[in-house]
């Protein structure tokens, strides 16, 4: 079984002090709207209990001798206090339920902005889909315990008591009538607790198995539907579905059988009550009003029972939840996110009117030193890398599939860090920079273009308010984006998520565009080696151009054209940084580069995949 689901399935104490102080921590903000709910728990338990005590003095003091105006009077104040037992009803409902929701509310977004800061490694580490369930289901969970689980359980204890007492108060041998049943209750709730909670698990289990399943065939449905496995995998589904179902039902099956069990204990216990009291009124211990309050004790008595024992399954699950969920917030962080020391320096004409938002710049300078890199040690990717470009220089970089290429520009983002060697950027370690303003000032534009739902304006600034519409229009125009649209272009048009109504030439665009708007220093780019056709080709390759003007570039090619117009040429095989060049230096050294360029990169060859080129 796979860690997920061990993780899925892990239940453990229904109480951990440490954890639900933590929790309860999160309740802090909402303190008058906890004082609000807890008074009103408190008042609406007492109206229940002189709503009992009511009836007894209504048939005792009243009915019995036959007051029938006294009797009005009482009648009254039942309704005055049903009244007002409705009100703390909907006030407690209300307010826990408010302060359930915000607290989620809290909760989601720390996590949520925990997940961001999480660094590339983590994520290579954690399945998507496992992130996506501590965000909505465990969340979720927790929701229960906060608008139903936490105050209820101490109102239902308070209740408990208050019951007791009162039935002591009336008669203490009619009240150990009742108690006598209580082992039979136990038991039986204990015998259900365990069935039920084993059942509980294997659901949560197979349904973290579903949500995985459905995630993971419908994004790759294109797959399926090309290789013609849609009766297999909807078997396959099948098969989950049913155990889901089975054990939905043996869940049922339990409850179904649980409930009526209480009631029928209830209703021995109730029989046994009626014979004792009759004996007790038949020799004048008892009256008939205190006998009719104790009957509807009795029942009020057995339902916090009952419930305390789903309290508990809803306990246990969010102890399990909110561990994962510490766990996730508790993950050790982003060294470079958390470890800001030197910010960008201004450029001198910002510097210079300091009430404006100071503009960070950087000259571009960037310099690698003996850089060493593995994903996993000691498999290196990246083996004692050393280059220099100077500010505005245009740098292509090649070599075959996995040569490193994608690796190398994301040292430079500080996605990882390296093992060995240093990376400077204007002569100081990128490590001494504050990674947001680094980032803010180096563009990359990926080899796989992430689009997001919304319009393509959105898609461009990426929510960044401070790119302005013409901002956002000059680099879509800049790039091309309106010619490769053609009538459909507007920044206001929908882009659907994963882009699919953007080709892959469109979209490369797009990226292109992004990075344009956000006006970097130094500009990164993976190209896609994917084909597209000559039109779209000569767009990206003008956008190219003009997008690399006046800043330092890295851009990893495919495109013959973009490498022949590149400053110099960084050749790349197996980790290592092989050869240095202009295309014609390489082309007359005769080594990696050349074999590389007659298998790939000469016109007639160019449809040919990058991965053919053995060199
Ligand atoms: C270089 C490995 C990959 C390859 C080597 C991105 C990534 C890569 N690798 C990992 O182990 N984990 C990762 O997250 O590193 O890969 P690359 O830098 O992606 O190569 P490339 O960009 O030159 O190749 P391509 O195909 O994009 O031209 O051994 O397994
Ligand atoms: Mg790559």
């Amino acid at each position: 079984m796979s860690e997920f689901h061990l993780q899925e399935e892990a239940l453990g104490k229904a109480y951990d002090s440490k954890q639900m102080r933590r929790l309860l921590k999160y309740l802090r903000p909402y303190k008058s709207l906890v004082v609000i709910s807890a008074s009103a728990l408190f008042f609406g338990s007492g109206t229940q209990i002189a709503l009992i005590a009511l009836v007894q003095i209504a048939l005792d003091d009243y009915v019995m001798v036959g007051d029938l105006g006294g009797l009005t009077m009482i009648a009254g104040i039942y309704l005055a206090i049903t009244i007002a037992r409705f009100g703390a009803e909907y006030l407690q409902f209300y307010t826990t339920a408010k302060m359930g929701q915000e607290t989620l509310h809290d909760i989601r977004m720390e996590v949520f902005a925990k997940l961001q800061r999480m660094d590339s490694k983590y994520f290579d580490k954690n399945p998507v889909g496992r992130l996506v369930t501590r965000v909505t289901n465990d969340v979720n969970t927790l929701n229960e315990l906060f608008s139903s689980g936490v105050i209820n359980v101490i109102g239902d204890i308070i209740m408990l008591v208050a019951f007791v007492s009162m039935m002591l108060y009336y008669d203490w041998l009619l009240s150990l009538a009742v108690f006598a049943v209580l082992p039979f209750l136990v038991v039986t709730t204990l015998i259900f607790r365990n069935k039920v909670r084993t059942v509980f698990r294997d659901l949560r289990v197979t349904i973290a198995q579903i949500n995985a399943f459905v995630n993971e065939h419908l994004s790759g449905i294109a797959v399926v539907k090309l290789f013609a496995r849609e009766k297999a995998i909807k078997e396959k589904f099948d098969t989950l579905n049913r155990r889901a179902m089975d054990q939905n039902l043996k869940q049922v099956f339990y409850y179904a059988v649980f409930f009526p069990v209480v009631e029928l204990i209830g209703a021995v216990s109730l029989a046994a009550l009626i014979v004792v009291g009759g004996m007790q009124i038949t020799a004048g211990l008892l009256t008939f009003g205190e006998l009719t309050a104790f009957i509807l004790l009795v029942e009020r008595f057995f339902r916090p029972i009952r419930d305390l024992s789903e309290k508990y399954n809803i306990m246990q699950a969010s102890m399990a939840s909110s561990e994962r969920i510490f766990q996730l917030l508790d993950a050790k962080l982003d060294r470079a996110g958390l470890t800001p020391t030197v910010t960008i320096p201004r450029s001198a004409a910002s510097s210079a009117s300091p009430s404006t938002t100071p503009a960070l710049s950087l000259k571009g300078e960037v310099e690698f030193k003996n850089v060493s890199f593995a994903y996993n040690e000691p498999e290196y990717v990246l083996k004692n890398i050393s280059f220099k470009a100077n500010p505005g220089e245009n740098i292509a970089i090649v070599g075959a599939t996995g040569a490193g290429k994608t690796s190398l520009i994301s040292l430079l983002f500080r996605f990882y860090d390296f093992q060995s060697g240093q990376i400077l950027i204007d002569n100081r370690d990128i490590r001494e920079y504050d990674i947001f303003s680094l980032r803010s000032r180096i563009a990359l534009a990926p080899q796989d273009v992430q689009i997001f739902s919304g319009n393509l304006a959105y898609n461009i600034r990426l929510g960044d308010n401070s790119i302005s519409d013409e901002q956002v229009l000059a680099a879509a125009k800049d790039v091309g984006l309106d010619q490769a649209l053609g009538d459909d272009f507007d920044l206001g048009m929908e882009i659907q998520e994963r882009g699919a109504t953007l080709s892959t030439g469109q979209k490369q665009l797009l990226s292109f565009a992004r990075a344009l708007a956000f006006d970097p220093d130094i500009l990164t780019l993976d190209e896609a080696t994917s084909s597209v056709d000559t039109a779209t080709e000569r767009l990206i390759q003008n956008a190219l151009e003009r997008i690399m003007k006046g800043r330092t570039s890295f851009v990893v090619a495919h495109r013959l054209s973009t490498i022949e117009k590149a400053d110099r040429i960084l050749v790349f095989h197996q980790g290592e940084l092989r050869e240095t060049g202009t295309h014609e230096e390489l082309l007359a050294i005769g080594g990696v580069y050349q074999k590389l360029y007659r298998l790939q990169y000469q016109p007639r060859n160019i449809e040919r995949s990058a991965r053919s080129a053995v060199v």
